[in-house]
């Protein structure tokens, strides 16, 4: 029987698109998930997104949709993103899912059998948005110590589960499993945690909120979120049968702002219902900017990692995140260093010398000739030093591993100059160059998958698995090709700053403009309520433009319009004979965006806005060659002349 490995991602929550710290996570692993699955284990890889609680229902109102429409069409986009990203998971579970409801329902049951659950009431600071009880000591001040925010006072009744009754088994799990909890800073910080304080029962369901799973002990309360969210790892191996008995229990990679909620609260939780701890929870740094300062929205230093991803590539990102972090340190994010790593390590040391070595191999012999291998390095040595590292999740360390072995492939050609020998000696170097990048493409493959699966196709390799990570496994007579460009070389350019902020409006009131003839007075909903003065008067009658769905320059200084505020304006495209609004099919208040350009949010005044050029091709709207869209639905406008059209 194979060994089993069963590894998760935390489950993301989709109130807004994939961020940066999503990628690497997935990444991380993922490409241990590969590398298993390489050794020959029977993998589970596990991902998802965490569907409940009031931030989703808020996300949702926000968007004027039911919660659950609102999930279906975000974890779209989470799912999408994971397949861009070349993540190998094997199921993608989602918290609204029946199958997760009926195991959240049913372990709840147990705990609340087992005489864990008892009722209580609750009263404290809570965040909302990280859905998190808080005493007065833990506010850093006055706020959440989490994400800074403000807290509310709030008391209700409540359900407790009683977590106390686990301390002593949970602290003495980790004082005897070192790495239960990776890497080891962390588990001391659980440690001294739970050491030094007491540690209270948890708050496990919420009043007054719909969006949940109901208690099963009393429908007018639902689930916690976390109680919730946490169960996903058994009920996407569908505890208790059998896909639970042969890969539970589980590696956990999560983000060091969620450790207590797995390294404490999920084992408790485990604990009591009776089902053994994970395997380990491997704990991993942020992504931060260059500067090293946290990613925000309000501080406009966010990276989106799809853009990076169709500006490079799945691979290279996925590379620079691997080989630029350590172990549980956070990392800071350099598109500079990016291009940097992409050009020397990918295009140079690797892409040119599979390019080099096909051209001689090609050139001199037609296919690749029949020799005895010079071993430029020792591959068991060179696997077991890798999974070494892989295990203590030194993504960099496994790398630069493997670059060594890379370093000594481009050494033996430049140092042998074998264009200078004679056949025999060419043989050789040739057949060791190839069988070199053989080897290199099997360990290649749980880091940048789709360059590994190019070079595979080029040696002619079809067997993944460390087996083969031997010399002299290379057929003589193989015919390399097609030859593949695996990376190309880039050029840094900062970013440039798009302007105009961008917004989809609903149009949901029109009315005359009390002193013009030709302008309508507008409600738009982009988000939030605003009003704008618009000269659609003599193309568009109210019905017409009613329930419309606009685009919305939200960053223009208000202007008194015949003494009537405007608090922005509608974009359309007027080619002399037509009028037409731009319009695009994402929902009210989301952002446009360009894919190479940062967009600017202060504020521009009408002579500004005039200068800025936008223009029309096939439907799309463009600015500088770039389509607007939010998140990949374009922005459009249908039945104008385009050669002749002005946006306005
Ligand atoms: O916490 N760099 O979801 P989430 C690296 N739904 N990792 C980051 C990061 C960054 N800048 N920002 C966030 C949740 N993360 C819960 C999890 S699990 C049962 C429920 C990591 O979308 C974060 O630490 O806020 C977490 O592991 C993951 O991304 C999802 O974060």
């Amino acid at each position: 029987m194979k060994r089993t490995f069963y590894i998760t991602t935390a489950i993301d929550y989709p109130n807004s698109y994939p961020h940066i710290g999503h990628a690497y996570e997935k990444v991380v692993a993922d490409a241990l998930a590969r590398w298993k699955r390489l050794l020959g284990f029977d993998v589970f890889f596990l991902t998802g997104t965490d569907e409940h609680g009031q931030k989703l229902a808020t996300a949702a109102e926000e968007k004027k949709l039911t919660p659950q429409e609102f999930v279906d069409e975000m974890a779209r986009h989470f799912i999408q993103f994971a397949d861009k990203l070349d993540i190998s998971y094997d199921d993608f579970i989602r918290t609204s899912q029946h199958r997760h409801k009926v195991v959240a329902t049913e372990i709840f049951s147990r705990v609340h059998k087992k005489g864990d659950i008892y009722k209580g009431f609750y009263e404290g600071h809570y965040c909302m948005p990280c859905e998190t009880f808080y005493t007065e000591k833990d506010l850093v001040v006055g706020h959440c110590p989490k994400c800074k925010r403000e807290v509310k006072w709030l008391k209700e009744d409540a359900y407790f589960f009683a977590m106390s009754k686990y301390k002593q088994r949970i602290l003495e799990h980790i004082e005897k499993n070192i790495t239960f909890i990776w890497p080891e800073s962390r588990r001391n910080e659980i440690l001294s945690r739970l050491q030094g304080e007491e540690l209270r029962d948890l708050c496990v369901s919420r009043s007054g909120i719909t969006w949940g799973i109901p208690l099963p002990i009393d429908k007018s309360h639902v689930i916690y979120v976390w109680f919730d969210a946490l169960v996903n790892y058994i009920s996407a191996i569908d505890y208790p049968g059998e896909k639970f008995v042969r890969y539970w229990p589980a590696h956990h990679v999560i983000g060091k702002d969620i450790l207590w909620f797995h390294a404490v609260i999920w084992p408790a939780i485990l604990l009591a219902a009776g089902i053994p701890v994970p395997r380990q929870i491997y704990v991993h740094g942020f992504i931060n900017d260059e500067a090293g300062e946290k990613m925000s929205k309000s501080k406009g230093n966010v990276v989106d990692p799809i853009q990076l991803m169709d500006k490079y590539s799945a691979d290279v990102l996925r590379y620079y995140l691997l080989r630029s972090t350590s172990a549980g340190q956070d990392g800071n994010f350099s598109e500079k260093d990016l291009v940097a790593r992409n050009n020397t390590e990918l295009a140079n040391d690797l892409g040119n010398l599979l390019l080099r070595v096909c051209t001689l191999i090609t050139k001199n012999w037609g296919s690749v000739p029949k020799a005895k291998p010079v071993q430029l390095f020792d591959a068991a040595e060179l696997v077991a030093s890798m999974d070494e590292a892989m295990n203590r999740y030194e993504f960099n360390v496994a790398l630069e591993k493997l670059w060594e072995a890379i370093h000594l492939v481009n050494k033996h050609l430049n140092e042998t100059e074998p264009w200078k020998k004679s056949k025999d000696e060419q043989a050789v170097i040739l057949y060791t160059a190839a069988d070199a990048l053989r080897i290199i493409s099997i360990l290649a493959e749980p880091f940048i998958p789709q360059a590994a699966a190019a070079l595979r196709k080029t040696l002619g390799v079809s067997k993944v698995t460390v087996k083969d990570c031997v010399w002299g496994k290379t057929k003589a007579k193989t015919t390399l090709g097609p030859q593949e460009i695996l990376f190309h070389k880039r050029e840094f350019a900062a970013a440039r700053v798009f302007p105009l902020a961008l917004v989809v409006g609903k149009i949901t009131d029109v009315s005359p403009h009390p002193n013009a003839d030709k302008l309508y007075l507008l409600k738009v909903d982009i988000g939030r309520s605003i009003q704008l003065v618009a000269g659609l008067k003599p193309y568009y009658s109210a019905a017409q433009l009613l329930g419309r769905i606009i685009i919305v320059v939200s960053n223009l200084k208000p202007a008194m319009l015949r003494g009537v505020e405007s608090q922005g304006m509608l974009l359309a495209a007027d080619d002399g004979k037509h009028v037409i609004p731009l319009t695009c099919g994402a929902p009210p208040g989301s952002k446009v965006e360009l894919d190479t350009f940062v967009v600017g949010d202060a504020q521009i005044t009408y002579d500004e806005f005039a200068k800025i050029k936008l223009t029309v091709k096939d439907g799309h709207v463009l600015f500088d060659q770039q389509e607007l869209h939010v998140h990949r639905k374009p922005v459009t406008v249908s039945g104008v002349d385009e050669a002749k059209a002005t946006i306005r």
